[in-house]
């Protein structure tokens, strides 16, 4: 088998998957020694997919996915066919060093797991790297970790709290804080369904912690039932079949607000039913107008010079990517996967980027948080009030990469400064109907996009179809990509009604045939 190092690590069946944690292991340990010993993560787990396969990744060090380069580097250490073979390119990768590698394992709650993350273990010994296991933790809270033990480089894990900690007190302090500054207290019911993974640990300590500010209640989060991992529930889940997760069906509350976690919490999607008991998503394309939105507003209170954009992929909904020029905040859209999404950020001083599958965080420049630390004139009470909420959101929101936790509390905290529950917060725009469809082709990799992968290069001439066929219904959209997860292409298509979304997705999918 060849493993390939792409937007999501390696992912496979658990049993498959031992060169690849060697492998990455290795690559992890090297990265570390080239940047002098800062601390690279590597985390085990296969997030959304079924309980018998699991997956690798590592973060980098500024608690990032990893560089581009290194991921070509991890992919041929991951693929050697021999110890020798292996060795000899850990010689060739290694930058003349004296510093040890530092790493930080993790791991979400796979039966597989554990005995995954000691293969590494042994790895780590092998090359006398130093480093330290968190257990259990979700994707983004290990993230968090690497960037916080490389940002600050005072930070000691001997002498400090345990970065959990500080993770914990992070966010919370922030939340509780947002949440004094509300005109009304008023303490929201939140119910999330924790996919039974990893995820379900973190909330249960939020819970505890924010019990006078949130009323969060948990289900399907036994992180020990890993038979039920994922199974008919999570984000995933609720996002493709457009329905409640199971222990929710016929449970939902008219009107109350729901929210599913994937299986190592790094995305979120929010719905709930209303009193005619119709089921309303309300995804990651959502979450990012509702955050912008308020970031907005903010940014104008404050009178900062603070630029502010959005990233989207080409799933976003068109109904949101039009609320958002007639709010005339830029829009950038980049191909699919974190990483593209969170380089695009960058470019602004507040970066909102989500996909519409519920991946995604805010990004704070250092230098807006300069300017909001540091402001330059006296203030009024309203500016002093706007920087004291942006400074809260910039504590809240994680820094590294997205995370579902903090991306709750993050809309809880615009919800109860607006004054807002889920029906308002669906009211923002109407979503234009849509339909994602799986295509099974002979080889997918004929298939090339460019413009974000909103069209087709090759095969050539098929664009052009799409484009005539697109062309006959009014407001619509369709693209074809290759899936960079699974072997087949995805077809998206949406227009004016359910009805032509649905003619023009079997027409463009007749297309591939
Ligand atoms: C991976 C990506 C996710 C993307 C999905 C697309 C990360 C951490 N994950 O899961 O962002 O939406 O791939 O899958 O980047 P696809 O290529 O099969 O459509
Ligand atoms: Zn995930």
């Amino acid at each position: 088998m060849k493993y390939i190092y792409g937007t999501a690590g390696f992912r496979a069946d658990a049993s498959l998957l031992y060169a690849a944690i060697i492998g990455s292991t290795a690559a992890a340990a090297l990265r570390s020694m080239e940047l002098e010993g800062k601390t690279v993560g590597v985390i085990i787990t296969a997030s959304h997919n079924p309980v018998s396969d699991n997956g690798v990744k590592i973060i980098d060090a500024d608690g990032g996915m990893l560089s581009m380069a290194w991921e070509e580097k991890c992919t041929n250490l991951a693929n050697v066919s021999s110890k020798s073979e292996l060795d000899i390119l850990i010689k060739e990768y290694l930058v003349p060093s004296t510093c040890q590698a530092s790493v930080v394992i993790g791991m979400d709650t796979r039966p597989s797991s554990p005995r995954l993350s000691e293969l590494s273990k042994v790895i780590l010994d092998e090359l006398s790297a130093s480093y330290k296991d968190y257990g259990f933790v979700t994707t983004p809270q290990l993230h968090w970790i690497v960037r916080l033990i490389n940002q600050n480089s005072t930070y000691s894990i001997p002498s400090n709290p345990p970065p959990l900690v500080l993770y914990y007190d992070s966010l919370c302090n922030a939340y509780i804080n947002i949440f004094s500054s509300f005109t009304v207290h008023h303490r929201p019911t939140l119910t999330v369904d924790c996919a039974n993974g990893v995820g379900s640990l973190p909330l249960k300590e939020l819970s505890k912690r924010l019990r006078d500010c949130i009323d969060l209640r948990l289900t399907n989060n036994d992180h020990l039932a890993s038979k039920y991992l994922n199974k008919d529930c999570g984000a995933d889940y609720v996002k493709t079949t457009q329905s409640p997760p199971v222990n929710l069906l016929d449970k939902m509350v008219p009107n109350q607000l729901y929210a599913s976690i994937d299986g190592d919490a790094d995305r979120i999607i929010f719905y709930f039913v209303d009193k005619n008991k119709k089921f309303h998503l309300l995804d990651g394309d959502r979450i990012s107008i509702l955050l912008v939105s308020f970031l907005k507003i903010l940014v104008q209170k404050s009178r900062l010079p603070l630029s502010i954009g959005v990233i989207q992929t080409a799933y976003a909904n068109g109904s949101s990517t039009a609320y958002l020029k007639k709010l005339g905040i830029p829009i950038i859209c980049t191909s699919t996967g974190v990483k593209h999404l969170h380089h695009a950020a960058k470019n602004f001083d507040i970066g909102v980027y989500f996909e519409a599958n519920g991946h995604g965080t805010v990004l704070f420049s250092q230098g807006c948080l300069h300017k909001l630390h540091n402001p330059s004139t006296e203030q009024s009470n309203t500016e002093t009030a706007a920087i004291d909420a942006l400074l809260q959101l910039s504590q809240l929101i994680n820094q590294a990469i997205g995370d579902a936790l903090s991306d709750m509390l993050a809309v809880l905290s615009v919800l109860g400064s607006l004054l807002w529950d889920a029906t308002g917060w669906l009211s923002m725009y109407d979503d234009l109907p849509n339909k994602l469809v799986k295509v099974k082709v002979a080889d997918r990799s004929v298939f090339v996009t460019t413009d974000a992968e909103r069209r087709l290069v090759k095969p050539v001439g098929l664009q052009e179809k799409i484009d005539n066929l697109v062309a006959s219904y009014e407001d619509s959209r369709s693209f074809v990509r290759a899936s960079g997860t699974e072997d087949a292409v995805r077809v998206y298509a949406e227009a004016k009604t359910p009805k032509s979304a649905a003619e023009l997705s079997a027409k463009v999918c007749g297309l591939l045939q």
